[in-house]
């Protein structure tokens, strides 16, 4: 039982808001989409940051979601936009490339609802053997540094999918772009939130990865770096 498990609170699907960045995703939204909606019976809102140039705003409003557009600055930036534009009381971030399953979004609201203020999807620890062998070598990595770092065992710090409670991401100010999924989960953890790790299932990509594994990941090793020292020295 999480330390600071509040009695009585029952989070549903209504009271969820799935949130992503989109970026030239047409392959990837309509069944994303569908898979929220099947799965949360049409509940939840559903927002989109989207800095397309393809149908993908389009296919998301046509699926009922609401779409903030942005010029496209990278994956920090549409994914800070969209936790903050989120109306309801728990957030569930993922990508819209068909990676993260939907069909797990209940059994994160179950762990908010037994207290945890955020609920992690860990892809490492099932193997994520759809995931490209460098990216899955970098994110082990990414996992070991951040876990020297803050002194606590985390095994996939640079997940899209997650669930928050709204109130976590108010209190904090989000500063990383590239790193921010690393930032969403360290701040959190080293500030003594209430924090879970939960192992999901990772499948293969629909559509173009948006992310250089190169420049992208020296700018996710350089968030844990800089976001680690920023709270220790708090
Ligand atoms: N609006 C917006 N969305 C973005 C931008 N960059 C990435 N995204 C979205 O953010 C999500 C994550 O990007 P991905 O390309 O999946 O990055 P990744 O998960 O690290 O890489 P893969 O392993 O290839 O999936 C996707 O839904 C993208 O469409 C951007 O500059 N603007
Ligand atoms: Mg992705």
């Amino acid at each position: 039982m999480p330390r600071g498990a509040s009695a009585g609170e029952d989070y549903s699907v209504g009271d969820v808001s799935v949130v992503m960045g989109t970026y030239n995703e047409e392959e990837a939204i309509a069944t994303v989409l569908e898979d929220v909606d099947r799965v949360t019976d049409g509940q939840a809102e559903v927002v989109c940051v989207d800095g397309s140039s393809d149908r993908t705003p389009e296919i998301a409003r046509d699926h009922g979601a609401r779409v903030i557009e942005q010029e496209p600055q990278g994956y920090g930036v549409a994914v800070r936009e969209a936790v903050l534009s989120a109306d309801r009381p728990v957030v569930v971030t993922t990508d819209c490339d068909d990676t993260y399953p939907m069909e797990r979004i209940p059994d994160f609201l179950d762990r908010i609802n037994e207290g945890y203020d955020v609920v992690s999807g860990d892809r490492i620890s099932r193997g994520a053997k759809t995931m490209p062998w460098l990216n899955r070598q970098g994110n082990r990595t990414f996992a070991l540094l951040a876990s020297l770092l803050m002194g606590t065992r985390v095994a996939d710090t640079t997940t899209g999918m997650r669930a928050y409670r709204q109130h976590v991401i108010e209190d904090i100010t989000w500063t990383e772009n590239t790193g921010l999924s690393a930032e969403l989960l360290i701040r959190p953890l080293m500030r003594g939130y209430d924090v879970c790790e939960v192992p999901i299932e990772y499948d293969e990509r629909l559509g173009e990865t948006k992310l250089d594994p190169f420049a992208g990941g020296a700018a996710i090793a350089k968030s844990i770096v800089t976001v680690c020292l920023e709270e220790r020295a708090r």
